[in-house]
């Protein structure tokens, strides 16, 4: 194994802002909002704060779901946050989401503006607001459920993980990516062998699980996420394959992945949503600057 550079930790950690890491510009050890920066407001009961990262994506493509099944209460503003830029540590969006991460959503369908942070609990706050995508008997619920906290549990360790240490770390550490392709191996093995036994996460039904899954681990599937697909061999999983083109086909899931996208190819990107035609009538001259891809 190649040796790291030596490193012995001080007895107590100090800051050292622009480490050279990717995000050095805007990580820090502080919460808390940085700036005046009030968040604007839309005419639709929900109002989206994101980016199409695919914890962002997760919620997009939920809302698509929901117009698609004829739920016209979940018509939304989806506005974009731009986090390479710091718009997560804006006064107005740290009032939605006090741990200044994309995506959060203002639910403003009742008497109060109800806040919504963390894309599971916004994806069950969805759910459970319209009865929709959440299996109704408690054996398949309580798969669904499992499936997504699973999510939430396991993508950390394969973005700020596995993809930090082989895609973004300003050096390579050999130590860190195997320990973390490993796991991240592990973890598409573990969906595979559940794809194997049934179509969908919780049974025989598409759910949140597969929304809350998909932009992870079908965009990693289909070698979309850290040009990793060759080196973690994500053609052996050919279960998780299936799933994974069988969402990506869903009209929902195509309309999602677009919204509040800022980077790639201008047919795949739309900044803001306000109206379903939005998806039709997109112009370049209503694209701000595209900015750099931030995946995580
Ligand atoms: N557990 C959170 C994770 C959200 C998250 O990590 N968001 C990233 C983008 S994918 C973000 O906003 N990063 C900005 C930052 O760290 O400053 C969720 O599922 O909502």
């Amino acid at each position: 194994m190649t040796a790291p550079a030596d490193y012995t930790p001080p007895a107590v950690w100090t800051w050292k802002p622009g480490n050279g890491g990717r995000f050095a510009n805007i990580n820090r050890p502080t919460a808390g909002a940085t700036h005046e920066q009030p968040l604007p407001r839309g005419r639709h009961p929900l109002q989206l704060y994101s980016l199409a990262t695919p914890n962002g994506v997760k919620v997009t493509v939920m809302l698509e779901e929901l117009l698609a099944l004829g739920h016209s209460g979940a018509e939304y503003d989806a506005w974009p946050i731009r986090i390479t830029e710091g718009d997560q540590f804006g006064s107005g969006f740290v009032a939605v989401n006090p741990n200044s991460k994309i995506p959060a959503l203002l639910d403003c369908s009742g008497p109060e503006p109800i806040r919504v942070f963390e894309s599971g609990a916004i994806l069950l706050h969805l759910a459970q607001k319209f009865d929709a995508l959440l299996p109704a008997g408690a054996a398949t619920r309580a798969e669904c459920l499992s499936w997504l906290f699973w999510q939430m549990g396991s993508a950390p360790y394969l973005g700020g993980g596995f993809g930090h240490f082989y895609a973004y770390a300003p050096t390579k550490i050999e130590y860190a990516i195997d320990r973390f392709a490993m796991e991240a191996k592990r973890q598409l093995d573990v969906l595979d062998r559940r794809l194997a036994e049934q179509p969908f996460l919780a049974g025989a039904e598409y759910s949140i699980a597969d929304i809350a899954v998909w932009p992870w681990y079908g965009a990693l599937a289909q070698g979309l996420l850290y040009e990793a697909g060759a080196f973690l061999d994500v053609q052996a999983y050919t279960h998780l394959q299936r799933w994974a083109r069988q969402i990506a086909q869903r009209p929902a899931a195509q309309r999602g992945r677009m919204v509040n996208r800022t980077w790639g190819p201008l047919s795949t990107q739309l900044h803001e949503r306000h109206d379903a035609s939005d998806f039709d009538t997109r112009t370049q001259d209503k694209l701000a600057p595209p900015t750099e891809n931030p995946a995580p």
